[in-house]
């Protein structure tokens, strides 16, 4: 009566419920395969992260004494082909997984009953703080879904930063409004520990840099913890160090320093390494201790308990249909300066090159830089939704798809947005100190010399106006356009054409 207990390379909790019941005999199975790591051209760190933290946890549970199947990669080309080798190999009777986080695999894992010929049971993912049932009975009959309400349900529900009475703590339940401060000029990120890769990841390292020559991005800077314990050490000091300024300049960007005051936890997180709720009991124990301000651990606590949960519960109630819709008809093919970083935007080319050397950008980056730049010149989604998907460590399908598809680019038509995130220079001015060194003038509005994202803001309200103009929160906007003279009108549009035509020219400068 064997078991076999399979476990996905974003599940690698000794908790997870594919293991709850694990006994003496029964078989865990791991497996690198070629179409999870080609299915889109992932990120060099990306793969090296996940089959490093693959081949470490599950040499640590056959360390425990567990009897392991791990299968490297280019045995497999899927899932199913692994799982039912795996159940002849072992002569199994049993499958046990967890639901995966992806659509995708759910179809596939749908299959393996009948593929392997023995019953497969698929378990519910408990490393969320909700199921797909509360979020379900959350979404019932509104009209709009927005976090902040799913949020308050939750902060509710788990008492986490609620005081005795049921009140959130320091009366609000909200610090937004303080968490949009410009950086300083001279302020900089503190120092973060490093974690130089060891033989398991250097191995790995190598092996990506072969296997997956022609995929997106360098492997030089690779720094990601790929243990519990390393993961644990980065939570650590992410709570000491940058958690009490982390709500302060949650939207500030600086050029030559991509992580600033944030935490760079997701992959960890989303790969099973940190438990959500570990990491955000974390970070109220240091509010409670007055290591950190309220503002602060608020900002962050909202980020993993609300959006984080939320994001999932659209994901999952709006798929299959959701990354179908294209609600503002954006059908441009994603310039090719996305994958170079050769741009004269130094914004654009700041976020890209950092996402190249770290698969990481921080939100800001990734909303109101590439994302808003998609938006406004309009990038068809498919194509800007797998540029998300293969660039950053922390990227699935679950979790990449409303925040681009829904948040970035509105491609929902507003099923969790009240309005597009859209924005001119004057904003990426204000929060950052990337226009001073920039080829263009962020504060001229036409022209060769204009911030491009000036006269493209303005003529993205122009193109969307049909789909946009009866939203009450555009609604402003379109009046202050009106008033606009015709000569000036012409000459955003003319602007805008001639930089959307030209833009996958080689750069300027
Ligand atoms: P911090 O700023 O330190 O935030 C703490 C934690 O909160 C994160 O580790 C993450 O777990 C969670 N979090 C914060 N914002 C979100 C959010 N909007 N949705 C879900 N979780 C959130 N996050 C991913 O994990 N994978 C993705 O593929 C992804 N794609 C994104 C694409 C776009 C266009 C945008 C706008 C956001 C995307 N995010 C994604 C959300 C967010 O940008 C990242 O979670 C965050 O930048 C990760 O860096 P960090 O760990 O330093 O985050
Ligand atoms: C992202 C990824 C990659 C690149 N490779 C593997 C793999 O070889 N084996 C594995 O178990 N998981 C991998 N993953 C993560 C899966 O894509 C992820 O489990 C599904 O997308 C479900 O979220
Ligand atoms: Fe970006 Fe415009 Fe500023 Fe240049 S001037 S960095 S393109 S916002």
């Amino acid at each position: 009566m064997t078991v076999l207990r399979f476990v996905l390379g974003d599940q690698l909790d000794r908790n997870v419920s594919a293991l709850a019941d694990l006994a003496p005999g029964d078989v865990v199975l791991g497996c690198e395969v070629a179409a999870e790591a080609t299915y889109v051209r992932h990120h060099k760190q990306k793969i090296a992260f996940l089959f490093s933290a693959m081949r470490h946890f599950f040499a640590g549970l056959e360390a425990d004494g567990y009897v392991v199947d791990y299968r490297r990669y280019g045995r497999h080309a899927t899932f199913t082909e692994a799982v039912v080798a795996a159940v002849k190999a072992h002569g199994a009777t049993r499958v046990v997984v967890t639901e995966p986080g992806e659509w995708r695999v759910l179809e596939e894992m749908r299959g393996f009953e009948a593929a392997a010929g023995v019953p497969v049971e698929i378990r519910s993912d408990d490393r969320f703080f909700a199921d797909h049932s509360d979020f379900r009975r959350f979404a019932e009959g509104r009209k709009e879904l927005r976090m902040e309400y799913f949020y308050r349900d939750l902060r509710r529900t788990t008492g986490i930063l609620m005081d005795e009475d049921g009140n959130p703590a320091g009366e609000r339940w909200n610090y937004d409004q303080e968490n949009r401060k410009a950086l300083p000029k001279g302020a900089a990120a503190p120092a973060r520990p490093s974690f130089p890769p060891d033989e398991v990841t250097a191995e790995v390292i190598a092996f990506v840099a072969e296997e997956f020559a022609d995929h997106f991005g360098t492997l030089e800077a690779f720094d990601w913890p790929v243990t519990r314990g390393d993961a644990l050490v980065a939570l650590d000091a992410f709570v000491d160090t940058c958690l009490p300024t982390f709500g302060d300049f949650q939207d500030a960007m600086k050029a030559g320093e991509p992580h600033l005051f944030h935490s760079l936890l997701s992959p960890m997180i989303n790969c099973g390494l940190l438990r959500p709720r570990e990491v955000v009991d974390r970070a109220v124990a240091a509010w409670e201790a007055g290591a950190a301000p309220l503002n602060a651990v608020e900002g962050f606590v909202r980020q993993i308990l609300g959006w984080r949960e939320f994001i999932r519960g659209v994901y999952w109630l709006k798929m299959p249909a959701y990354r179908d819709t294209n609600a503002l008809g954006a059908a441009r093919p994603l310039p090719s300066f996305y994958w170079t970083g050769e741009t004269d935007m130094r914004c654009m080319a700041e976020a890209i090159g950092a996402t190249r050397d770290h698969a990481y950008a921080h939100h800001i980056q990734r909303l109101m830089v590439t994302g808003n730049f998609a938006l406004l010149a309009g990038i068809a989604p498919a194509e800007i939704e797998e540029w998300y998907l293969v660039v950053y460590a922390d990227a699935y399908e679950w979790v990449e798809l409303p925040n681009v598809h829904g948040m970035a680019i509105f491609a929902d038509g507003g099923v969790f947005a009240s309005k597009p995130y859209a924005a001119s220079g004057s904003y990426i001015d204000r929060m950052s100190d990337y226009c001073g060194g920039c080829r263009y003038d962020v504060k001229a509005k036409v022209g060769e010399e204009a911030c491009p994202f000036n006269y493209l803001y303005w003529n993205f309200l122009m193109e969307a106006r049909e789909r946009l103009a009866r939203n009450p929160r555009v609604g402003m906007i379109y009046r202050t356009l009106d008033k606009m003279d015709d000569d000036r009108v012409a000459a955003i549009r003319q602007s805008a054409k001639t930089f959307l035509d030209g833009m996958d020219d080689p750069p300027l400068t």
